[in-house]
């Protein structure tokens, strides 16, 4: 249990609560309880056993209850009383885009609609637009989120599922009878998403570990247990297959279950063109007259077995890196270690939960050499934008901490509404004295895609904008993008030098990797930002890492590997 969780399920319950048409005052107590939890910078296990709660601002009585006991216990009766109370098909359909909890109790109390298969028949057969506030219009929009829904269906963000990961490889790697332990599937190539966790363990003793598996596993049901794998599924439908090989068979197993199934076909097949034989378990040679196959102790043998340079699991999609290790070359990948600097970044000023100075010292402590702040611009009124005055202030306070700090350097910036023509929300004369503009779209998502790509491309033409924001708006699992020709606009950031972000939250992850690599190749850098919003954004970092090492960037595709000075004189040199 973490803070994140907990936040997830007070949030869950404000939107059961909703659902059944509570009392909205009790709803957005929830809510904000769900967003103090979130912000806290104290340890939540240290305020519920010293029953310090309800210090919190945001926290009540009642809620610090609720919230201890879902802490010590992993459950919360509440919740559970209260999912029992609404039809379990609403959480469904509360997850199509633009359907709320008001539509969704029209929908179930006035026509019986309470799944989500059922309100797709209904959208078909046109039998919702008789409701008040339904049109026919609204039919095909819910279908299109349905749609969206049901391809992301039983899939987890990979921020959702990695910590745990995580910690469950750490365990097993402490257990004396493992001798290796890593992480396998989708979610070691870094996907966005995943379907699933798959884990590998190398033991001679396969049964002590899947029991101290499970033991350490927090509530969970079995759904299959044998010699060499055991799997469960946790109350929030993710399975987690854990598989147990014998040392010798570890690297085959590990770079098998890595996949991806494309790229393991591609593999399979260099062996087969040897007379070998490879599967999960071992590289054999298939007859007794062909040269047998070396022997093999880690993956980077296997590779060098079949004529090619060790593969990093983020490449391994059959995007060209059997080509390219046939040749070695393999990009030199991007590491976090290659990060002098964090940009984008909001505080309190706008919708930020962390002052400038605790954002600053954050970032000090995690060893950035500079910071961007970009709080959110004037007419973001979604936002709590800044006017001119108000950014005015925060640049004398941002005077101030560069007088005062000799290690971290904050630099001067705005995240500026794109408006629908194409302007800036800022005059030129006020985003001059900036060190940096990040440029982003908030507002009219649903323009026509030209329409949509000439308001970009406009904004690119300003001099100050230094780089273009999550350039597609998409909220994986939850909202598509906006229509825009992105060819067009990755031409014309090449040709007038902006940056274009790859936005590092996980929620959002674009540009998107398959686009990076081609990005590049037309002369498009890029900026990895963590977009943060809190002092714990910027962990963030690392799954825009992930992402950048599947779109095959190199520290020099990356702005903010650089040092500050070069960087602002990148900057500058559109001005
Ligand atoms: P996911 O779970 O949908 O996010 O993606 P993966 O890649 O983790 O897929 P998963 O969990 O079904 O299988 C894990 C790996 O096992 C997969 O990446 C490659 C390997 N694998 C699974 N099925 C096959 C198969 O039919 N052929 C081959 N060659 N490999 C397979
Ligand atoms: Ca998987
Ligand atoms: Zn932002």
């Amino acid at each position: 249990m973490d803070k994140h969780q907990v936040a997830r399920t007070l949030e869950e319950i404000a939107v059961l609560l909703e659902l059944k048409g509570e009392n909205p005052f009790r709803i957005r107590a929830l809510e904000n309880a769900a967003r103090a939890v979130e912000g806290l910078t104290e340890d939540l296990g240290i305020l519920v056993s010293e029953k310090r709660l309800t210090e919190v601002p945001g926290i009540g009585e009642g809620i610090a209850g609720r919230i201890a006991e879902l802490w010590t216990t992993g459950k919360m009766q509440f919740r559970e009383d209260l999912a029992a109370s609404v039809p379990h098909g609403y959480l469904d359909m509360i997850r199509v885009p633009g359907l709320g909890a008001k539509k969704i109790r029209a929908l179930g109390d006035q026509l019986g609609i309470t799944t989500l298969a059922r309100l797709k028949e209904a959208c078909e057969a046109g039998e919702i637009r008789v409701l008040k506030g339904f049109g026919e219009q609204s039919e095909k929009k819910i279908l299109q989120g349905i749609a969206l829904v049901e391809s992301g269906a039983g899939r987890y963000l990979g921020c959702e599922v990695r910590p745990m990961a995580e910690e469950l490889i750490a365990y097993l790697r402490g257990h004396s009878a493992v001798k290796a332990a890593e992480i396998g599937g989708s979610l070691r190539r870094w996907m966005e998403t995943v379907k699933d966790v798959d884990l590998l363990v190398a033991t001679a003793k396969p049964e002590p570990v899947a029991k101290a598996f499970l033991e350490i596993l927090p509530e969970h049901s079995i759904t299959g247990s044998g010699e060499t794998k055991t799997s469960v599924r946790l109350p929030n439908g993710l399975a987690i297959d854990l598989r147990l090989v014998a040392p010798k068979e570890f690297p085959f197993a590990l770079h098998y279950f890595t996949g991806s199934v494309a790229h393991n076909i591609r593999v399979r097949g260099r062996a087969l063109d040897r007379g070998w034989s490879l599967n999960e378990y071992t590289l054999t040679a298939s007859a007794a007259k062909v040269k047998k196959a070396p022997p093999v102790a880690s993956e980077a043998d296997l590779f060098r077995a079949l004529g090619l340079a060790y593969i990093e699991p983020e490449l391994r999609e059959d995007r060209g890196e059997i080509e390219a290790a046939e040749t070695d070359a393999l990009p030199d990948l991007i590491t976090i270690g290659d990060m002098k600097g964090i940009l984008h970044c909001h505080t309190t000023a706008s919708d930020g939960k962390n002052t400038l100075e605790e954002m600053a010292q954050a970032a000090e402590a995690y060893g950035a050499s500079y910071l961007g702040i970009s709080d959110h611009s004037a007419t973001a009124r979604y936002a709590n934008g800044l006017s001119e005055e108000a950014l005015a202030h925060q640049g004398e306070a941002i005077d101030r901490w560069n007088a005062r700090s000799k290690t971290l350097r904050i630099l001067k910036g705005t995240e500026v509404d794109i408006l629908p023509d194409g302007t800036l929300d800022y005059p030129d004369h006020v985003l001059a004295q900036l060190d940096f503009v990040v440029a982003s779209i908030h507002t009219h998502f649903t323009m026509d895609e030209a329409a949509m790509t000439a308001r970009v491309v406009r904004a690119l033409q300003n001099p100050y904008v230094s780089i273009l924001a999550h350039p597609t708006g998409r909220l994986l699992l939850q909202r598509e993008g906006f229509r825009i020709r992105m060819d067009d606009v990755l031409r014309a950031a090449a040709a007038s030098g902006v940056v274009v972000e790859l936005n590092a939250h996980p929620r959002r992850l674009e540009l998107d990797w398959r686009e990076l690599r081609a990005a590049k190749e037309m002369g498009v850098k890029f900026a990895i930002n963590p977009d943060a919003h809190a002092v714990d954004g910027y962990a963030d970092i690392r799954y825009g890492i992930g992402a950048a090492r599947k779109g095959w960037l190199t520290r020099h595709d990356v702005v903010n590997t650089l040092p500050v000075p070069d960087l602002l004189a990148l900057f500058r040199s559109r001005r």
